[in-house]
């Protein structure tokens, strides 16, 4: 039986206490298991964050072992390296793959029947490890994809544009990685199409800010690592955003990592798409009429993804 109030994260590093420190402030959930291959740390972690709850909403955060975990409506899955200076995310693929498969065997082997909600990276790449490893239904299985790159967009999109960032509709597609995409064709500020407002706010043209923004938002991860060795609160909020949207079968259209089957002419990898989120998981991928240029980017970041997945071992 799932207890749909119930959460686990298992990888209570930099990425998942900030997960559960973000969903411990959001009330999301009314328990919270940590599980890390080092248990004092997920135990650091638990007390560290329950000592908040004063100041937040009651529930139960504790470290736990997967038996502690059978019931939990998501799992999300942070285990693992993460990029050092100057390395890319697809660097990490063996070392992450590996652990990816030792996470899911555990997954396996006590039954788990919730959502699961995939954020190491190369997070794609483990996405599919994930999916095929557990034998999981595709909808079950999912990544935090471009949730994250689809935020910092939209956030250096209203610092450019002064505008409130919630009002931007933008997103980010295909590798949450270097092969990434602005689906710019799908841009709008409150309705309005993204170079209409951009003449409203005085520019002549926006391409130059459209471009520089785009090697700003792929690059973002490089520039934090470089300066303080890791990312972890944008993807903090950006992982308990997807959770929440799961617990509360909000429907919310996120771009998330999804396996493909036919859509825009791709199948057997998973990236991101913008996909219905609920609590059955993914429940619609989105086909949506990309520009020509878009659909040319898509396939080539999606070509990279396959290249990587056949050289898994
Ligand atoms: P970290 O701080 O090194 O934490 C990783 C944790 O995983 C450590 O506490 C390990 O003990 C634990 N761990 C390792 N193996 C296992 C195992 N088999 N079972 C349980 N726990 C294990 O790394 P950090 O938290 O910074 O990053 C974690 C992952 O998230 C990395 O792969 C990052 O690249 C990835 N990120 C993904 C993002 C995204 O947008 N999808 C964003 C930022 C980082």
């Amino acid at each position: 039986m799932i207890n749909i109030q119930k959460a686990a994260v298992i990888g209570c590093g930099f990425v998942g206490s900030s997960i559960a420190y973000a969903l411990m402030q959001k009330g999301t959930f009314s328990e919270i298991v940590l599980l890390d291959a080092n248990q004092k740390k997920a135990e650091g972690e638990a007390m560290d964050i329950s000592h908040g709850l004063p100041f937040a909403h009651a529930m139960d955060i504790y470290a736990g072992g997967y038996e502690d975990i059978r019931d939990a409506s998501v799992i999300i899955i942070t285990a693992g390296a993460n990029q050092k200076p100057g390395e890319s995310r697809l660097d990490l693929v063996q070392k992450n793959a590996k652990i990816m498969k030792s996470v899911i065997g555990e997954i396996k082997r006590v039954k788990c029947e919730g959502i699961l909600l995939v954020v190491s990276n190369p997070v794609d790449i483990l996405t599919y490890v994930a999916l095929k490893e557990s034998g999981f239904p595709p909808s079950r299985v999912i990544g935090s994809g471009t949730v994250l790159d689809t935020a910092r967009l939209k956030y250096i999109l209203s610092e450019k544009l002064k505008v409130d960032s919630r009002n931007v509709h933008a997103f980010i597609i295909g590798e949450h990685g270097d092969s990434e995409l602005a689906a710019w064709s799908c841009a709008n500020i409150y309705g309005i199409p993204l170079q209409e407002f951009a003449r409203m706010k005085g520019y002549k043209s926006f391409a130059k800010e459209m471009d520089e923004i785009y090697h700003a938002v792929r690059d973002s991860a490089y520039e934090i690592i470089e300066r303080k060795g890791a990312t972890y609160y944008g993807i903090g909020m950006a992982a308990a955003r997807i959770a929440e949207s799961i617990v509360r079968d909000s429907h919310t259209v996120a771009p998330v990592s999804v396996l493909l089957n036919g859509e825009y002419g791709l199948s057997g990898l998973c990236l991101s798409i913008p996909a219905i989120v609920g609590n059955e998981g993914a429940e619609q991928v989105l086909e949506i009429a990309f520009s020509e240029e878009e659909n040319e980017k898509l396939k080539k970041s999606a070509g990279e993804l396959k290249t990587v997945l056949e050289n898994i071992r």
